[in-house]
């Protein structure tokens, strides 16, 4: 599994003919690191599928015929259709590129062309992806660019290696070693993420420590960043809000303090002088018990602010997270937890300097199996925005249950948030269609250390359509399941097509058995793995699960409408109209906005409590299906990949159906009624 979707395994014989005479020789610019990293890709996949690598075509000399040519601006003398390349180059950006077959001085090429260096790594990773799934070299014609500036991976790494809420291994960022010690891991990290145009990793947590930015550790960042650079990835820090107070350098972290103000300018200028294309910061300021800027009687754009100045110098950015929640003043009287971020944050709308970016987390409680969009995404038309989204699984059965989360990641892009009262889904907003204002992707890595990155084979899948959907929002979640399919395992039908079934039902059997019709936070206290709907004895009421599906005899869910919490008023009018009445909710989010008696009615004319009853069931149904389909595809996968999965997927088996009976039973007892007789599962 450590080679991920870049296994450039051999091409059957005759792919191999067709490709072996267009890939002769690699005619490339070997002037940067970014060209070199292109080139050897392209030599390592040719090798990988051909079997022998295509030779280096020296800068002068006549080009043969099958040379693949990458052209960096200026295109090449002699080449058969230069104007439909310069015209499609004028499209793709500085980041894009164009791929196609063409002539050169009479002969057959494939050209790679691109404004900037990046380009041509990015051409050449989609040319290879092309291959690898099967495309004839003569089918394959490319012209892309990424929709966001801002594609970021965030890992929740500690300096002891610790991962918070990694189920991968250690941190694949060895603390102690660094800087001078460089595990080729490094590169192959950056590879596989440059393969899907991931252009920024924060390196730690953001339960930061002050000592990230002390200079052993700077030094340590600049050595990674040194190696992620070729591929057009930059270093960005988590960075904790008390910093120069804890290193004792201040009397206080108060940002509208003038030294507070000079130290934050002084530590970037000391990591610029290390790492001149530093990205800049990740801040999770009063939240969980974070310090931050209301401390002292500040605001969040204040906090951000003070950042973003001492970072302007440099071209460097804030990314600031809304994930707060307010601390109750009694720890019964807490308001709705799903409505604290945009109470905070709305008011502050266009208060934020340029280079701030507000990072908003997919689901105003926490990453669940499902939320709707979070209501921030549209309500801050002046302020560019990060959407931040989970790709470890903390409350999806962590890498033990398969669960696509490519489905999930597209439910939410999709999202139509009706600002302005006009079609303005989730990811229009982010790319600025609102008000101009781009905004960026992140990604909460689930990479450690382990040998096949991320715990489990299926969790790969995720780091690749997280990617995949950083670069274009657009992308068909299923079309990128086949995509990562064909180059995990073959490019065959027999394989590809069980594959993605399995994995295009995971999102929904999951949402099934754990938190069906808008049910949320129903995880066990801390460690949020298995079924824990009866915990109520927490610190704070908002961490208790009977808080937030408030089951008793007469009904379930939590009231968001104005009758209720009112969260929902928070959402654009035309969204609010449609899920502040029951009948207009979309059953999936049912429990999330309305409190109903255990008799409502369902749309297929069951009541409430039948068809609860009926999803627990239908999860632990399809788990079984996507068991018995990975059964049938024991002669394609090798013994060692078909063994793992298989024993996880009989643990996601016997999980599902603890779930299950474990909420079944719970709400049972809590309503009072008889299982339904003979229910069957929801169509
Ligand atoms: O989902 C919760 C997690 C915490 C995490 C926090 C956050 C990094 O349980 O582990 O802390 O969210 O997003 O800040």
């Amino acid at each position: 599994g450590y080679d991920l979707w870049l296994r450039y395994r051999a091409l059957p014989a005759a792919q191999k003919t067709a490709l072996a005479a267009a890939a002769t020789g690699i005619a490339a610019p070997d002037d940067t690191p970014t060209v070199r990293a292109a080139a050897a890709e392209l030599k390592r996949g040719l090798a990988g599928m051909l079997g022998r690598a295509p030779d280096a075509i020296p800068a002068n000399a006549k080009v043969r015929a099958g040379t693949i040519v990458l052209a960096r601006a200026t295109l090449p003398a002699g080449l058969a259709d230069a104007d439909a390349v310069r015209r499609d180059l004028a499209s793709v950006g500085s980041e894009g590129y164009v791929v196609r077959r063409t002539r050169q001085d009479g002969v057959p090429v494939t050209l790679i062309a691109a404004n900037s260096d990046i380009g041509l790594l990015y051409g050449s990773f989609a040319w290879l992806r092309q291959l690898q799934l099967g495309t004839a070299p003569d089918g394959i014609a490319l012209a892309d660019k990424p929709a966001l500036p801002l594609r970021v991976l965030n890992h929740w790494d500690n300096l002891d290696r610790t991962v918070e809420r990694g189920y991968a291994g250690e941190s694949i960022w060895n603390w102690w070693e660094l800087p001078n010690i460089i595990d080729p891991r490094y590169t192959d990290y950056a590879r596989a993420n440059a393969s899907l145009g991931i252009n920024g990793s924060v390196l730690n947590n953001v339960n930061a420590k002050a000592e990230v930015l002390s200079p052993a550790f700077i030094a340590k960042a600049a050595a990674i960043a040194n190696v992620l650079r070729p591929y057009g990835i930059r270093v960005y820090l988590s960075v904790r809000w008390s910093t120069p107070l804890e290193l004792k350098e201040t009397k206080t972290a108060d940002p509208l303090d003038p030294a507070v103000a000079a130290w934050w300018a002084r530590k970037a200028d000391e990591i610029y002088r290390t790492i001149p294309d530093f990205g800049g910061f990740l801040v999770k300021a009063n939240s969980e018990g974070q310090p931050g800027p209301q401390d002292y009687g500040r605001n969040h754009a204040d906090g951000a602010n003070m950042l973003a100045r001492a970072l302007a110098p440099h071209k460097g950015i804030v990314m600031w997270r809304a994930f707060v929640y307010s601390p109750p003043a009694h720890p019964n009287q807490v308001s709705d937890r799903a409505a604290q971020a945009y109470d905070q944050f709305k008011p502050l709308d266009g208060k934020f300097d340029k280079n701030v970016l507000v990072q908003v987390k997919n689901g105003a409680i926490d990453f669940q199996p499902r939320e709707p969009a979070h209501p921030l995404f549209g309500a801050m038309p002046d302020t560019p925005l990060v959407m931040e989204f989970q790709v470890t699984k903390e409350y999806l059965g962590f890498a033990t249950h398969l669960v696509y989360l490519g489905s999930l990641f597209q439910e939410t892009l999709r999202f139509d948030t009706r600002a302005g009262n006009q079609p303005m889904t989730v990811a229009r907003v982010l790319e600025g269609a609102q008000d101009g204002r781009v905004g960026g992707i992140a990604g909460v890595a689930n990479i450690g250390s382990s040998r096949n990155w991320t715990g489990s084979t299926f969790d790969q899948a995720n780091w690749y359509a997280y990617g995949r959907l950083a670069w274009n929002p657009d992308l068909d979640s299923r079309a990128i399941a086949r995509e990562w399919a064909g180059q995990t395992f073959a490019p065959d039908a027999r394989v590809v097509d069980p594959v993605v079934a399995m994995m295009m039902r995971s999102r929904e059997a999951v949402v099934d058995y754990m938190t069906p019709l808008g049910l949320h936070h129903m995880m066990g206290t801390g460690h949020h793995y298995g079924p824990a709907p009866w915990v109520d004895d927490l610190a704070r009421a908002d961490w208790n699960p009977v808080y937030y599906h408030r089951a008793d005899k007469n009904g379930i869910g939590f009231d968001r409408t104005a009758k209720g919490s009112n969260a929902v008023a928070q959402y654009a009018p035309e969204v609010a109209r449609r899920f502040a009445d029951p009948a207009t909710t979309p059953p999936e989010f049912l429990l999330w906005f309305h409190h109903l008696p255990w008799d409502y009615r369902m749309p297929d004319g069951r009541t409430l409590w039948t068809d609860l009853v009926a999803h627990y069931d239908h999860g632990v149904a399809e788990v079984a299906a996507m068991q018995a389909e990975w059964q049938r595809l024991r002669p394609f996968v090798d013994a060692r990949r078909f063994d793992d999965v298989a024993q996880r997927l009989a643990q996601q088996q016997r999980e599902a159906a603890w779930w299950r009976d474990a909420c079944i039973a719970y709400f049972q007892h809590q309503s009072g009624l008889p299982l339904p007789a003979g229910v069957r599962a929801p169509a």
